[in-house]
């Protein structure tokens, strides 16, 4: 592998940042991905979590299939806190929160793979990028039912706050964050946006994707 992803080609992939797992979707995943591939999907995040979510052998081929189709649109796929994963399938990076395994041990095992760490304050985010990560992904912005454990819903002005106090690592926002609410995102200092429920609760995916990517260009 080469070196590390890039300040400036990290903030691309950032752009339009899917994140899904089988329990957020009410048809076939790997469909869902197809379709917000070819809406313009910049990068993917396999996050298996929650009630009712796959292990075992159904959650690695449904990783699988949709790595496949990542590689297929060369658009990197990201495996969310399962570090072990995402050595098996040679995954393009991992997304740690604060509760899971330490930014700096995942950094160490992962090598150069891109390494995403989730901040709720400027502290936090220091030690993530100390402790090695290329993008932060911040939130929630808005409140959200699509994570169990989500903590109180912090505003766009938490974006502001981290660019204001010196941080300029790559930053995605998420949480509660629709095709509306884009421009306000990236208009406090966000790079990009990450999603779940906004695309895959949409009626047209990839008309859904294409809107966002079209609102999340600075
Ligand atoms: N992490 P939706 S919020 C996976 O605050 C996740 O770190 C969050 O889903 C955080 O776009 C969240 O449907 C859920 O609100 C995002």
């Amino acid at each position: 592998m080469t070196g590390r992803v890039t300040p400036e080609m990290m903030r691309q992939h950032l752009r339009m940042y899917l994140v899904l797992g089988s329990v957020n979707c009410i048809e076939e995943p790997s469909r869902i991905v197809q379709e917000a591939l070819a809406g313009g999907v910049t990068m993917v995040q396999f996050r298996e979590k929650g009630h009712g979510s796959l292990v075992g052998v159904p959650m690695i081929q449904l990783a699988r299939r949709i790595q496949d189709q990542c590689r297929q649109a060369g658009v990197p796929f990201i495996v969310n806190d399962d570090v072990e994963l995402a050595l098996k399938l040679n995954a393009d990076g991992v997304h740690v929160g604060q509760d899971d395994e330490s930014a700096a041990s995942v950094r160490e095992r992962i090598g150069n793979r891109i390494l995403g760490v989730s901040a709720h304050t400027v502290e936090e985010a220091r030690r993530a990028i100390l402790h090695g990560a290329d993008y932060l992904g911040i939130g929630p912005i808005y409140p959200t039912r699509s994570k169990d454990d989500a903590k109180t819903a912090q505003g766009p002005a938490i974006l502001h706050e981290l660019r204001e106090a010196g941080i300029h690592l790559p930053i995605v926002g998420i949480g509660g964050i629709t095709v509306e609410r884009v421009e306000e995102v990236i208009g406090a200092g966000a790079d990009g946006v990450a999603v779940i429920s906004a695309v895959t609760g949409a009626e047209s995916i990839r008309e859904a994707v294409e809107a966002i990517v079209d609102k999340s260009f600075r």
